[in-house]
């Protein structure tokens, strides 16, 4: 379909497939969101690792070549959570093997044992096209169990990396058993733990010759494809070709990514019984439930760098919360100043991953001691910040409300914000106001009504009485990350891997608004539970509230299945306050030993 949207009017434009109508009330973007998710599929829990640091990059070489990206890391103590290969790993392109000479089982197996005995994870790509080949296992079982997409009563051919392909037909009902019993083989060689599905739009390298007189391979309306009015039938699987219970691909054509994210879901969560990671690049209405999603192939340009916030704040608002760009960018050389001011804000992108195309410039995080020292300090407030992200997967599992949030969602009133794509909000009060042009030494940002503290520092604080634009230095190490009074962000201690991060011990950073009053939860589980917050789970829920009577502000908190969180120790050893009447600056009260599960009230005005 072509949705051409002019200002005041929306026009959907549809050549096929069915086209429902809904309208979501709200009144609030947090209720619509509630709302249209309810509908479509709540946002799936990822995993805490997930939320750590990814490296990857298309064209490791070999183990050897992967080892040095992990030693790299070490060396410069920069956080690197999970490790990713891309096609390179496979034998011939071939889904579900490994090349014999440069990624044989036996070292990736010591290779990935080894990443698991540090805490961190390992990722693999797959891609739909099955390699046509007598020889090859997969190929064989697809043929017995009949589960390719078919094209005039035979399976259609398609090409795409390994050569000539079958693609899987995810409508059939045999091919998530198939699709499943191939992951689960190959699971037993390498124990990933999680997937990446890439070209499922669905890709094909050639365009398949179609009949011009079928009014689906050449429709008499041609949609904006491409933004190029191309056929229909380019580079992709013909209109014509038919799934199970002959449906036609016409028809089906968008939900191809959906189906396979949803099979490849189902299959991890089969075979490891733990929540399931899936990063997806072809997503629908409804992909939220399945999968995470990255904004695909973008370049190592200034431009990219900007659209990355419009991007991921869409997919929130898709109903998949779970989103990154690629960081420092993917295709083209990038530059050491265009990848410092990417991880800067890449280090807040709910999914945070650096990536590269095999034909550009390296980019991991250590190659520059600039990029290095900013990584170092960014991903060092993320990692503290990990209980915060965790929490808001949490409401976004529970209510669709986006991690990653345009700032109209906190601040609907101010018309202001409705136009604001160049800083975003993380969960309700964490501004992220980035550097996003060549050269700059300071960044114009949008500060809605209220009191923000920087998170770094606790000081260059912004007052904003109504609202207004405000020039903030940004030094080359700096990204500007604002928390807005009345919030209580919990934080754990810096660390490289999340489960060490997880191990530290708590501090609440309590920013009082005017009144006195403040809020903010956390929510605990293991990390890895199917479940998120479900009946009968192992996980605890706090809410931590402030209060003033007349000089006095006290503290208090507020436990849910308090069980879990007391039986895992976790305590609060400091909490840190912001905005306090006659105190200046940041107060800290240090040596607390409040055990998160008891409910407790602390004055925070005391003398301590
Ligand atoms: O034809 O697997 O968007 O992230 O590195 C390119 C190789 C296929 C496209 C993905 C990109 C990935 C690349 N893939």
């Amino acid at each position: 379909m072509d949705v051409v949207y002019a200002g005041d009017r929306i026009t959907y434009k549809v050549i096929g497939g069915v086209l429902d109508l809904y309208f979501f009330p709200g009144p609030t973007p947090e209720l619509v969101m509630d709302q249209y998710t309810d509908l479509i599929g709540r946002p799936a829990p990822m995993p805490y690792w997930s939320f750590g640091f990814h490296q990857c990059r298309w064209g490791y070489k070999d183990v050897g070549d992967l080892e040095a990206v992990v030693a790299g890391y070490a060396n410069a103590s920069i956080p690197l959570e999970v490790v990713w290969t891309d096609i390179d790993y496979m034998d011939a392109y071939k889904d579900f093997t490994l090349d014999p000479v440069n990624f044989p089982a036996e070292k990736m197996k010591a290779f990935v044992d080894r990443l698991h005995r540090n805490a961190q994870r390992y990722v693999l790509i797959l891609d739909p096209g099955i390699s046509i080949n007598n020889s090859y296992g997969t190929y064989k079982r697809g043929l017995e169990d009949d589960i390719y997409i078919k094209h005039g009563g035979v399976p259609y051919l398609g090409q795409v990396w390994p050569g000539n392909v079958y693609y899987p037909d995810f409508l059939n009902p045999a091919t998530t058993p198939f699709w499943s019993n191939e992951i689960k083989t190959f699971r037993d060689t390498v124990q990933f733990d999680g997937l990446w599905i890439d070209m499922n739009e669905l890709s094909n390298f050639i365009t398949s010759p179609s009949n011009v007189n079928s009014t689906f391979d050449n429709p008499p309306y041609k949609i904006n494809n491409s933004g190029n009015k191309r056929p229909i039938n380019e580079r992709t699987v013909p209109a014509t070709a038919l799934h199970f219970g002959g449906i036609l691909e016409y028809n089906v054509h968008n939900l191809y990514g959906f189906l396979e994210a949803k099979a490849t879901h189902q299959a991890l969560l089969n075979i490891t019984g733990k929540r399931p990671f899936v990063l997806s690049r072809s997503t629908f209405v409804g992909s939220g439930k399945y999968t995470a999603h990255w904004t695909g192939d973008n370049a190592a340009t200034w431009d990219d760098l900007a659209f990355s916030i419009p991007s991921i704040l869409n997919s929130g608002l898709f109903g998949i919360p779970m989103v990154g760009a690629d960081i420092c960018g993917f295709a083209r050389n990038t530059t050491e100043e265009l990848c410092r001011c990417w991880i800067q804000l890449g280090a807040f992108y709910p999914f945070s991953r650096n990536h590269g195309d095999k034909t550009s410039d390296r980019h991991e995080l250590y190659i520059w001691e600039s990029v290095a020292a900013s990584a170092k300090k960014v991903l060092g407030l993320r990692y503290r910040l990990l209980p915060y992200l965790y929490t808001l997967m949490y409401e976004a599992h529970l209510r669709g409300v986006p991690i990653a949030r345009p700032l109209f969602f906190s601040f609907p009133r101010d018309t202001n914000t409705h136009g604001v794509y160049s800083q975003f909000l993380i969960g309700k009060g964490v501004l992220i106001s980035p550097v996003l042009t060549s050269g700059a030494v300071s960044v114009e940002a949008y500060f809605p009504a209220g009191t923000w503290y920087d998170l770094f520092n606790y000081s260059n604080t912004v007052a904003s009485k109504s609202g207004g634009n405000r020039t903030l230095s940004a030094p080359l190490d700096h990204i500007n990350v604002h928390l807005r009074e009345g919030h209580i962000l919990p934080m754990q201690g810096e660390a490289l891997t999340t489960q060490a991060a997880r191990n530290t011990s708590f501090e609440l950073l309590v920013a009082l608004s005017g009144t006195g009053n403040s809020s903010g939860e956390v929510f605990l589980d293991d990390g890895e539970e199917a479940g998120m917050g479900g009946a009968g789970g192992r996980w605890s829920f706090v809410r931590f509230q402030t209060q003033r009577a007349g000089n006095r502000v006290t503290l208090t908190l507020d436990v849910t299945n308090p069980g879990f969180a007391v039986s895992h120790g976790w305590i609060i050893e400091k909490v840190t306050v912001l905005g306090l009447k006659n105190r200046s600056g940041a107060v800290e009260i240090p040596g607390l030993h409040l055990l998160i599960g008891k409910n407790f009230t602390l004055d925070l005005t005391a003398h301590h």
